[in-house]
């Protein structure tokens, strides 16, 4: 490779010395691409298309290096010119292209798929504003654009373009590729279709444009709020347009390779990321039928081809678009689905597993199950609910199709890249064999009674603290005590994650201190969440958040002791930076309703420890690291199933019989918040965890607080703490996800 300083040389006429960091991001942007685009391999007669509506791929630049193999030399390189490497990755801006835990398991999906050597794409919309960016005004989210894309970008302009027709209207498309290096492997693409008469103009005050021009908005922005019939076609837009043209470049590939369409399954296997993509099923028929293929074979072909990753079971994210919807946007995927539909119900009596229901809604899970191969739900106690609760009907008929695929991370961006100095003193105890195969972290268990490796650790997490603190104070203005416990909790903000039980722990803290109990240390509760514009009480949970940081941080009785940090616009930039410094793990969602989560994981490999509920992956992890290393509170999934079942849970009982609750409640509502907060929000807020709690946050409140403060106490021994940290990170190993996709590959994708 050649080195910095020549290409710097070379093409600006300068030393590196004497070179911007954006000058230096655009300079290794180049070298890297380069570098990417000679490990370019299509090579495998079988590939697999990974289609989802996001890709959470954060900054590329420090992981594409280190995957290269060349992020220390660089480093080097650059620091003997007095060039912080860090300063360099600042210049570059993070993608915009995903939400939460299904896009970023995307993104470290394509990374594990180049490092295990696999033929497989993504395929994706090219959102030009992205999810939108999160700003706080009066103590209330505001969304506003977020533009990502410069003119230098990883993005790379393909010769490729398609009409796409929706009824009477037809545009053109463009496609472009990002690559994908994996660690010492070969490049992959991430492909991102755009449209060319995309207008970043329309947008007006914040967020809001023209829903119907669709030639100007259709690649945007990602979620575009579908509270009305506009936004729920624009949707369908969006979504018809990614499958139409996913499915035409995956059959000209096929095809391009030799593949005579009837073999179409043994060339190609499309991985379906929840409903988002499961129109490709009909397009994928229809495209067939158009180059000649009979109707049942088509069929036939595409069932052998497409699989399902179910990725929630709450029922109101299940998507059932009214067929009235389709005819408008798609009117030729219409007959198809309407077969599709009228086959499933000529086999089974069952109306429930009908594609169409009674309401005239396309039902899109029922359709990737009667005509895909495979159905995995991404943890096990989620795939368990899935066959014997949520889908138990479906799991009768095709009990062959469901598996259960335990979702990972990769430990490159996640261990290597954001926390180089536990990677070093791993790489020192137990050799450099984990990065290859992260089972092998295992190895570390021997040393968890070696009290210089414990102390370590314990330097390593408070370095990392520091740099948070350094962070948080230069990008948010808010100064926090390193030695306070860094309690985090940072996920998309849903009520079923149970924020607004942290925020209650936050008040319970606020009045003990207000009474004169002080905590033996000082705690610093840190939130990061984006509320979905038009979920209305998500976004007063971030309301009450964020009084609470108000009230708390501003009172000199209390802030020494008791901290509330809600991270503005928190993105997997801040993520990588949250992790590593993080003490305590929040993953308190309701039992059953986290189908996996993904952050558990990333912090229990960087020696966090939980403090959850036996809830998606958590049960895993609790398995692995064994009780005296997590804390588990709450009622178990089997009893919170049984609550819904008899509709049982009435959360003013709890509020009316136990004091505690009742005064943390009232709190919500009382003079010291009302005061620096929106009376509506709060009281809306209050309402319904009273008269609704859907979620059931009453239910596991006390057992809750008493678990924390059993962690809190517990962390005062900072061996007996560093022991816990050390097995997190031992165990943490089987959430690579270059485990995942080896077993993706292994039983459903079967490449070579
Ligand atoms: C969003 C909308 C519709 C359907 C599903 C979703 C969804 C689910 N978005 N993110 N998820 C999360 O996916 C992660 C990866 O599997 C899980 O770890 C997490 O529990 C899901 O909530």
């Amino acid at each position: 490779m050649m080195n910095v300083t020549d290409y710097v040389k070379a093409n600006y006429g300068k030393e590196i010395e004497h070179c911007t960091n954006e000058e230096l991001y655009h300079a290794l942007l180049s070298m890297t691409s380069r570098m990417a685009e000679e490990k370019k391999s299509n090579e495998g007669k079988k590939k697999l298309y990974y289609i989802s509506a996001e890709f959470l791929i954060g900054k590329l630049l420090s992981n594409n290096m280190i995957n290269l193999g060349i992020y220390e030399e660089v480093r080097e390189e650059l620091a003997a010119h007095g060039k912080d490497i860090c300063a360099v990755e600042e210049a570059e801006p993070e993608p915009s292209l995903g939400n939460g835990g299904l896009g970023r398991l995307a993104a470290c999906f394509l990374d594990s798929i180049a490092t295990l050597g696999l033929n497989g794409d993504g395929i994706g919309l090219n959102y030009h504003l992205g999810l939108f960016k999160q700003e706080f005004e009066n103590n209330l989210q505001k969304e506003t654009k977020n533009p990502w894309i410069e003119k230098h970008s990883w993005l790379k302009r393909t010769e490729i373009s398609y009409p796409v027709t929706f009824g009477n209207l037809t545009v053109h498309s463009r496609l472009y590729d990002i690559a994908v290096t994996g660690y010492h492997n070969r490049t992959n693409q991430l492909h991102l279709f755009d449209i060319e008469t995309v207008d970043e103009g329309i947008v007006t005050d914040g967020i809001s444009f023209d829903k119907e021009d669709i030639k100007k908005n259709l690649t945007l922005f990602l979620y575009p709020d579908d509270s009305d019939e506009k936004g729920q076609l624009l949707r369908i837009f969006q979504q018809y347009f990614m499958v139409s043209n996913g499915a035409r470049y995956i059959l000209d590939e096929c095809v391009a390779k030799g593949c005579k369409l009837y073999d179409l399954p043994d060339y190609a296997v499309i991985q379906i990321n929840d409903t988002h993509p499961s129109m490709v099923i009909p397009e994928l028929i229809r495209l067939l039928m158009e180059r000649g293929v009979e109707l049942d074979d088509a069929i036939a072909i595409v069932s052998k081809t497409c699989a399902y990753t179910n990725h929630t079971i709450l029922a109101e994210a299940l998507e059932k678009w009214p067929i009235a919807y389709l005819k408008k946007v798609v009117p030729q995927l219409v007959p198809i689905i309407e077969i599709l539909d009228d086959k499933v119900r000529r086999k089974f009596d069952d109306t429930s597993l009908a594609i169409i229901d009674k309401s005239d809604r396309v039902h899109m899970a029922h359709m990737d199950i009667h005509y895909g191969f495979s159905v995995n739900g991404v943890a096990y106690l989620h795939t368990e609910i899935l066959k014997e609760n949520e889908l138990h009907g479906f799991y009768e008929i095709y009990p062959e199709k469901f598996n259960n695929k335990t979702n990972g991370i990769t430990f490159r961006r996640w261990l290597l890249h954001c926390n180089r100095p536990l990677a070093n003193l791993l790489e020192e105890t137990i050799g450099d064999g984990f990065k290859e195969d992260a089972m092998k972290l295992e190895m570390l268990e021997k040393y968890k009674d070696d009290e210089a490796v414990l102390q370590k650790l314990l330097d390593i997490k408070m370095r990392n603290k520091k740099e948070l603190k350094e962070y948080l104070k230069r990008t948010q203005g808010v100064e926090i005590d390193e030695n306070s416990i860094y309690d985090i909790q940072i996920k998309r903000l849903h009520e079923y994650k149970r924020q607004q039980m942290n925020a209650l722990y936050v008040i319970r803290k606020y009045l003990e201190i207000k009474g004169g109990k002080l905590p033996v240390r000082p705690i610093t509760v840190i939130f990061g969440a984006k509320a979905a514009p038009a979920y209305v009480i998500a976004k007063d949970i971030i309301h009450l958040i964020l009084c609470l940081q108000e009230l708390v941080n501003h009172d000199p009785e209390v802030s020494p002791y008791l901290k509330v940090v809600m991270i503005e616009n928190y993105n997997v930039t801040q993520a990588e930076k949250l992790i590593p410094a993080c003490d305590i793990s929040e993953q308190i969602s309701l039992a059953s309703k986290e189908a996996s989560g993904t952050g558990n994981m990333k912090f229990m490999l960087n020696g966090a420890v939980t403090l959850g509920t036996m809830d998606g992956a958590n049960v895993e992890i609790a398995e692995l690291v064994g009780k005296e290393n997590i804390y588990i509170f709450g009622e178990s999934s089997e009893t919170v199933i049984e609550h819904y079942a008899k509709a049982d849970y009435c959360s003013r009982d709890y509020y009316e019989e136990h004091e505690d609750i009742k005064e943390v409640v009232d709190f919500i509502v009382g003079p010291e918040l009302m005061e620096i907060g929106q009376k509506e929000n709060l009281e809306r807020l209050y309402k319904e965890l009273l008269n609704k709690d859907w979620f059931m946050t009453l239910l596991d409140y006390e057992d809750y607080v008493k678990t924390r403060e059993q962690a809190y106490s517990d962390y005062e021994d900072r061996m007996a703490w560093a022991k816990k940290m050390l097995v997190n990170t031992s165990e943490a190993g089987y959430f690579s996800s270059d485990r995942t996709i080896a077993e993706y590959n292994r039983d459903i994708w079967k490449l070579k």
